[in-house]
């Protein structure tokens, strides 16, 4: 398999479910402003919407979609604990919240990378993002990962983008909940991996 990522982007998710999940894979970096590979490739053929991540199966077949991907490679190591299993209701409670990561919190967060907004649209994206993050922070309270006590697709996916928070100027410190989590799930090993591949601490 191979996974198509940009540094820091939330292909880190499916990253870290890679090397959780102890699944052999390539790597292969994309600018996304040119949507060249670093092979020279036209990333536009690999993936037509143009983003990462982007994961190219032994059989040519390519998966985009972050939240499908990570399901899709849980599946493939059942035992894992990486989702609860197909079909069962706890899966479609990974599904909740996998969904709201994706429409809430990440693209929450899109809005305070662009550099040039004025002052006011930002305000307002933060604000919006502001309310997500106290709704997460009270689902974590007392609580090791969001699905209790076994680290799922869904952990990888949401540290992936709240350290996003460092880079967009969003104090972290006002969610204490969060904070301690982000360290949490940092400090496993394979997740420190995955971040050392990209280059990051
Ligand atoms: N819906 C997609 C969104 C992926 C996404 O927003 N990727 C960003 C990086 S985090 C990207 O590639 N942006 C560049 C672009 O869309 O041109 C998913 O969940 O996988």
């Amino acid at each position: 398999m191979k996974l198509y990522f940009s540094t820091a982007a939330c292909s880190l998710s499916p990253r870290i479910v890679l090397m959780e999940a102890g699944l052999p894979f390539t790597a292969e970096k994309v600018d996304l402003k040119s949507k060249k590979t670093t092979s020279g490739a036209d990333y536009l053929s690999v993936n037509s919407k143009g983003a990462v991540p982007a994961l190219e199966l032994d059989d040519g077949q390519v998966l985009t979609e972050g939240p499908a991907i990570v399901q899709y490679l849980a599946d493939l190591e059942p035992d894992s604990g990486l989702a609860p299993r197909a079909g069962s209701f706890e899966r479609y409670r990974l599904m909740e919240i996998l969904n709201f990561i994706s429409s809430e919190v990440h693209k929450g967060f899109s809005p305070l990378f662009k550099r040039d907004a004025p002052a006011d649209a930002r305000q307002i994206a933060m604000d919006n993002l502001a309310k997500k993050l106290d709704w997460l922070s009270m689902q974590l309270a007392g609580k090791k990962f969001l699905m209790g006590d076994t680290f799922t697709v869904a952990d990888a996916y949401l540290f992936t983008v709240l350290r996003w928070s460092g880079l967009v100027q969003v104090d972290l410190a006002k969610w204490p909940v969060l904070t301690a989590y982000v360290a949490r799930v940092g400090e496993r090993p394979k997740v420190k991996e995955a971040l050392h591949a990209e280059g990051l601490k």
